[in-house]
Formats: structure tokens, sequence, C-alpha cells
């Protein structure tokens, strides 16, 4: 029998990649992500209290494509039994999410909405009652209007804020989730809302951008800390973005370039934690953050979270450009060097995902990897009965590989979760680029297993 290119593709989990599935224990956890603000919809109902993508998508629509918003999303608020129930079908049983606060105290302090708690309530139990195991993000940058009136993310009171809003969570759910991951890619959520303003607030400059950068370090560690107080068996975790990074020219220039983004990308929210302090001495122009930094602040700053949470997509190139402010280097994008790339212009190189693993496998303070988030946006062709998703499913295999090639030779990376479950909101993009495995018809709600879908589930049922 001849397979077509995309069948083959699901076969091809019989070679290397299946030699190493065999070799895994039963331990290895294989699972999907998501987040609150990209799926659930429902942005008003119920108690919810506005947040400020809620504000962003609805006030600075030439900010979004097509000047889209997530106010019904997924509608995942009411159809998650059905998406959970379909998870399981494919085999999947570990499914990360976040909680939205504004949805659990509308005010991002003081009153808590019960009906917000009922919603999480209802979604935990329905994924254990089908046998699929909740990883918890508390913070994936829906952060309460409320708040963002009082400065967000600049103002040092977001620690306490966090803090009482992890407290109630963990109170509330600690009973049913044991995994629990505090904030998803601080580095994104501050730097595109508080330096570049292109995300959620908004807020551009060096004034906004390093006392946010700051608290949010701060709200990290002191948040793991306030779960473990209340909950010691739990696993507590936190998600970095990373990308691996080269230089463009073997030049001097562009490898102190390089230097400087990957200490910006990747090294300036884990570092702190691990106790080693802010990457300035190679980030000379983020050398003030350290204005914001009170006594006391350097054990604040610490915490050693039973896992940290992967996120990597692809690499980047970088250049020295004397135009480019403070950093003095640009990426040289995907298109403009013409190697395959997804519709987020993110270059396809599997290999960036080993080299990160290595990377933070290496922090003597890393006790476990899971990798959080791996996924892309490619389009999707639909045939009569099925969405054929060829690319993102040779992606996939491509990208596990390579995790399950960086556990073999010993790295102490214990689990892969695709980003992500059903196609969603991409923040600033709206709904254009589509990552899901499951594919969602925006006007009818109605979700198609995409062969992406199928392929990862047999993957998983092995
Ligand atoms: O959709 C996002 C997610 O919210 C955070 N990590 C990257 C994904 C793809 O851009």
């Amino acid at each position: 029998m001849i397979l077509s290119e995309p069948q083959q593709s699901l076969f091809k989990g019989t070679s290397v990649l299946s030699e190493y599935k065999k070799n895994l224990d039963q331990t290895f956890v294989w699972g999907v992500s998501s987040s609150a603000y990209q799926t659930e919809g429902a942005y008003n109902v119920d108690g919810k209290g506005p947040s400020i993508w809620d504000t962003f998508t609805n006030e600075n629509k030439n900010k979004i494509k097509d000047k889209k918003n997530a106010n019904i999303a997924c509608d995942f608020y009411s159809r998650y039994e059905d998406d959970i129930k379909l998870m399981q079908a494919l085999g999947i049983n570990h499914f990360r999410f976040s909680i939205s606060w504004a949805r659990i105290i509308p005010n991002g302090v003081g009153e808590i909405n019960p009906a917000g708690l009922a919603f999480y309530d209802r979604l935990i139990d329905t994924c254990l009652k089908y046998g699929i195991t909740p990883w918890v993000t508390l913070y994936h940058w829906d952060l309460p209007q409320a708040l963002e009136n009082k400065g967000g993310w600049t103002n040092r009171e977001v620690v306490h804020w966090f803090t009482d809003y992890v407290s109630v969570c963990v109170k509330h759910f600690g009973d049913r989730v044991s995994n629990w991951m505090v904030m998803n890619e601080p580095m994104v959520f501050v730097g595109a809302g508080y330096f570049l303003g292109i995300h959620a607030p908004g807020k551009r400059g060096m004034k906004n951008f390093l006392p946010a950068i700051h608290h949010a370090v701060l709200s990290m560690c002191e948040g793991a800390r306030t779960i473990k107080a209340l909950q010691p068996n739990a696993e507590v975790g936190t998600t970095f973005s990373c990308s691996h990074i080269e230089p463009y020219r073997n030049i001097e220039k562009d490898h102190l370039a390089a230097i400087k983004v990957d200490a910006l990308l990747n090294r300036m929210f884990i570092e702190p934690t691990l106790g080693m302090g802010y990457p300035v001495d190679v980030l000379t122009p983020l050398r003030d953050i350290h204005k914001y930094i009170l006594p006391g602040d350097e054990h604040k700053m610490q915490f050693e979270f039973d896992f940290i949470g992967v996120q990597n997509y692809t690499r980047e190139f970088v250049k020295h450009s004397w135009f480019t402010p403070y950093l003095k280097a640009r990426l040289i994008s995907a298109p403009s060097r013409k190697v395959q790339h997804t519709l987020m212009n993110w270059e396809v190189y599997p290999e960036a995902i080993y080299h990160m693993i290595k990377k933070f496998d290496t922090y003597p303070g890393v006790k476990k990897i899971l990798i959080t988030e791996n996924g892309a946006a490619f389009e999707d062709k639909h045939h009569e009965t099925i969405i054929s998703d060829h690319m993102r499913t040779v992606y996939l295999q491509d990208h596990i590989e390579q995790v399950l090639k960086a556990r073999s030779e010993g790295s102490k990376v214990e689990g892969y979760f695709v980003w992500t479950w059903t196609d969603n909101f991409e923040w600033a993009e709206g709904y254009h680029p589509r990552f899901g495995l499951i594919y969602t018809d925006f006007n009818t709600q109605k979700r198609v297993v995409k062969e992406s879908g199928l392929w990862y589930g047999n993957f998983i049922r092995g």
C-alpha cells in the first residue's frame, strides 16, 4: 500500500522516535497546554471582573490583528466538559490550563467571586472524573484591570495582591490540584506589555519595564513560597520562554550582541530565582533595576522550584545594530533568512529545544525540567473527513525526538506539553495563527481533531 505524505508522518514513530519512546518510563508526562484568556470567553459573565486583556482588546482594537478580541474565544467556559471528554478519547491525560485572576477576585484584591471558584471547581472535577491530571498556571497574563489602574506590575504592592490571590486558589483547589505553575513566561508579558507596548496593558519604556521585571520576579518566588506553606506536598514550578540564540555573523560584534540577547530572553528571570542575581553585567542598559531592589529582596527573589517549565519554539539569529536603542542588537527574522518558518515567522529548528534543555539542565539549582509548551502555527488543509496539518505533525515529531534525545543523554526532562489543545486567541495576532491539535470553527464552536491530534494521541498511547 502506498501511503500519502500525511499518512506516512503518522507512522514515523516507528523509527528513532519510537525507539526513544520504548525506553521511556511510564512516569514521563505527556500533555497539552492552554490558558484562560485565550480559550474561556465568558469575559463578563457570572461576576467576572475585567482583565487588562479585556480592556486592551476592546479599547485598542488597532493593536490586534483584524481587531479581534477573546470575549468569546473557544467558549471553553461552557464547553469544557466536551473538550475534556475529547482529550480523554485521544488518550491525553495531563492538561495544563490557567486560572483567570479576575474571575476569582474581580477587583484583584478583596471580595471573592463564588461563581468564579465554582467554574474552576467544575473544570478540575471534570478533569479528575475523566482521569486527566490538572496542571494549573496561576498567572497567564490576564491581570485584573482594577490592579492595572493602580500601576499593575510596576507597583510593588502587586507582590501582596498576587500572593493573596495565590493563597485563595491554593486553599480552595489544593485538595485536588497538586501541580502548580506560578507564572507563564514572565519575560513575554513584561517585555511585550511594559516595554514594547504591543501586549496589554500597552505600556512602554524602561521606567515601566524595570520595576515590572523586579516585581514579577518577587511575585513568582513569594507566590511559590505561599503555595508550599499551604500545601507542602505540592509540586511547584514556574515557566520560562526561551529561544536558542546564535550570532548572525562570526564576528565579535555579533557574538557580543548574541550574549546580550541571550541574557535578556533566557537568563533574566531564571537566574535571580537561583540566587545568581540579574545578568546585568552583560546587560548593562538594565543596570538601573537595582534601584527597585530593596534590602531583604535578595532572599525574597529566590525559590527552590520543584520543576521549571521550559517553553521553546525556535532559535534566533542576532546581529549588532547601532540603531537599536539600549541593546544595540537586533534579530534577523526567519523569512529574511529564507529558512522554513511557521505562521508566526518563527524558524522551524528542532535542535533549539535540545539546546535549551541542555542550557537549563546545567544550572545546579534546576531540579527537574518539563517542556510546558512547544508547538507550531501552520495553515490547516480541510478535506472531507479530516483536517490535515502535516507540517505540525512533523514539527511535533521532530521536537519530541530532540526532547527525548536530551533525556536519553541524562538531562532531567520529565514531561512534554503541546501548545495547544484547541485553536485559540493568539494575543496580538488574533485568531489567524492556529496552533491547535483540535480545529476550532469560531463561528459554530465545532471542534474537529486534526491529523496532528490523532498522531499525538496514538503516540502517547504507544
Ligand atoms: O499562545 C502563546 C502562549 O500564550 C504563551 N506561549 C507562546 C504561545 C504561542 O505564541
